[in-house]
């Protein structure tokens, strides 16, 4: 195996101080990590936007590995129907399909939101995302952001629609600081449309095929002006269809950059019999991580791409790769009294922000010292617990982070669920297959411990592992310098 310098701590156990999340990290004066940035975000987001999404953890690849979010499940109704939803489901939009929330009043909602913030001070945002869509329960909606803006006014508030009555509430949504907006935008173009939506319901109507998803189209581009021109911040969600929309997701990314949005977010179809969708039924498949990376890249030049989204439901809880939320279903948030305490919570933060910039200003001295031009990139994944740290066992890890590497620069690209491989403190050899075919295009695999049996599996498909407990840009730079003098050396 490759072997980490343990430039902060090898040792987990005493790496484990005193940051904000109980780990350390303190680079050394000649700088630790060795990469000039963490993502695309500084290079390409307005330095204003910049400081707007700083505690966000969808609209800010840095913040995920640090902040939480959560959802609170009071919206239970739509007004449209997409063929990847049939609603016994959370919003496919925002939410992975075939697990059903507990839809809260907003009373519980808000009781909720002070009992988590308390409990988890790095959560900052309050999404509103389902399970139907939030404009088309108004009442409920707007009534949860104002009881949380009152109780808790240091959590920023989030909504996430489909973007038909967006333009009928924009000026509510103004008036409570909604500072992020994410419209659900699948195409551009009705005859597209129709094999998305079979029918859309508005002003107490119900408009089938093309007319209706005339109407959301027009009200989506309309929803998109109003928001740049009432300066909210705006995010595009697109589900990515093979055969239906994938070609015409870079025309979508053209037009909702040129009215406004910042940050585009494609996502994949989520589609199984099993769900009893339209498009579960029907066979209609999503598309591959492969096929969806190139969709994305495609996009990239022209916008800023999110690639962390997590799909997440419309009750999630925790930082965007875990979910935290049966810690907190109705009958035991009812049950727990509020110790939302905003001092503590500042100083969460403030450490958070100290460990970031640290890290941040030692990459950024290291990538100096060490810029090389043209150097080949390589994948690694990684398992984490978060933090931006190598800081989880391979076995039990249930996504991999993969972060692409040129020797100065760790970008993180995309993330992989698996099934994790220890299960019952026995290693699983089908689930570790599917791990190596889901990692297939990484040259690594970085993580805290691995065991003999998959380390040498793991080779036997080209993949290097290497153990560490550290930052993760550090830990990608150190592999990837031995793994270069491996392969330069002919090994
Ligand atoms: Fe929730 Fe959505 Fe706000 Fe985030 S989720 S309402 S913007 S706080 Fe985030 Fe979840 Fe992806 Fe959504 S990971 S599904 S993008
Ligand atoms: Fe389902 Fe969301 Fe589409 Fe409504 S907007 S049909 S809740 S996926």
């Amino acid at each position: 195996m490759l072997q980490s310098t343990g430039l902060i701590n090898a040792d987990a156990s005493t790496a484990k101080k005193a940051t904000p999340m109980g780990t350390s990290f303190t680079p050394k004066s000649s700088g630790d990590c060795a990469c000039p940035s963490t993502g695309e975000t500084s290079q390409t987001i307005d330095v204003s936007i910049q400081e707007r999404i700083a505690k966000h953890p969808c609209y800010s690849e840095d913040a995920h590995h640090h902040y939480a979010r959560m959802h609170v499940a009071v919206a239970p109704a739509c007004n449209i129907q997409c063929n990847y939803c049939n609603r016994k489901y959370d919003c496919a939009n925002e939410s992975r399909p075939g697990v059903v929330s507990e839809v809260l009043t907003p009373e519980e909602a808000a009781h909720k939101a002070l009992v988590i913030g308390g409990k988890i001070p790095q959560m900052t945002v309050l999404g509103i995302a389902g399970p139907g869509d939030p404009l088309a329960n108004p009442q409920q909606t707007f009534r949860t952001f104002e009881l949380v803006a009152d109780k808790a006014p240091d959590i920023k508030l989030c909504l996430s629609s489909n973007g038909l009555m967006l333009t009928e509430y924009i000026d509510r949504i103004k008036e409570l600081n909604i500072d992020h907006v994410t419209l659900t935008i699948n195409m551009i173009d009705p005859e597209i449309g129709e094999k998305i939506y079979p029918w859309v319901r508005y002003n107490r109507k119900r408009y089938k095929g093309i007319e209706g998803v005339k109407i959301l189209h027009e009200k989506q581009m309309d929803a998109l002006d109003a928001l740049r021109e009432a300066d909210v911040l705006c995010k595009v969600n697109s589900v990515m269809i093979p055969g239906v929309n994938d070609e015409h997701l870079a025309e979508v990314n053209e037009v909702i950059r040129s009215k406004g949005a910042f940050l585009h977010n494609i996502m994949p179809l989520i589609s199984a019999p099993e769900h009893g969708t339209h498009f579960g039924l029907t066979g209609q498949r999503g598309p591959t991580p492969k096929e969806l990376k190139a969709v994305q890249d495609s996009c990239s030049g022209n916008m800023k791409m999110m690639r962390h989204c997590r799909q997440c439901r419309a009750d999630a809880v925790g930082l965007l790769g875990e979910d935290r939320s049966q810690e907190f279903t109705k009958d035991k948030f009812l049950e727990m009294t509020p110790e939302y305490d905003v001092a503590q919570r500042q100083e969460v933060h403030a450490n958070i922000e100290k460990f970031t910039a640290e890290v941040k200003e030692a990459k950024a001295k290291q990538a100096a010292e060490k810029q090389v031009k043209n150097a080949p990139k390589i994948l690694v994944a990684v398992a984490t617990k978060g933090n931006r740290l190598v800081n989880q066992h391979f076995g039990h890890a249930k996504e991999f982070q993969i972060f692409e590497v040129d020797g100065t620069e760790v970008k993180f690209v995309a993330h992989r669920k698996v099934d994790h491989y220890c299960q019952s403190g026995y290693g699983e050899e089908a689930t570790l297959d599917n791990i190596i075919k889901s990692i297939a295009d990484c040259q690594g695999v970085l993580s805290a411990k691995i065991g003999n049996c998959p380390q040498e599996e793991l080779r036997k498909a080209g993949i290097e592992p290497f153990e560490a407990y550290d930052v993760i840009d550090k830990v990608a730079i150190d592999f990837y310098e031995q793994y270069m003098q491996k392969q330069n050396a002919g090994a």
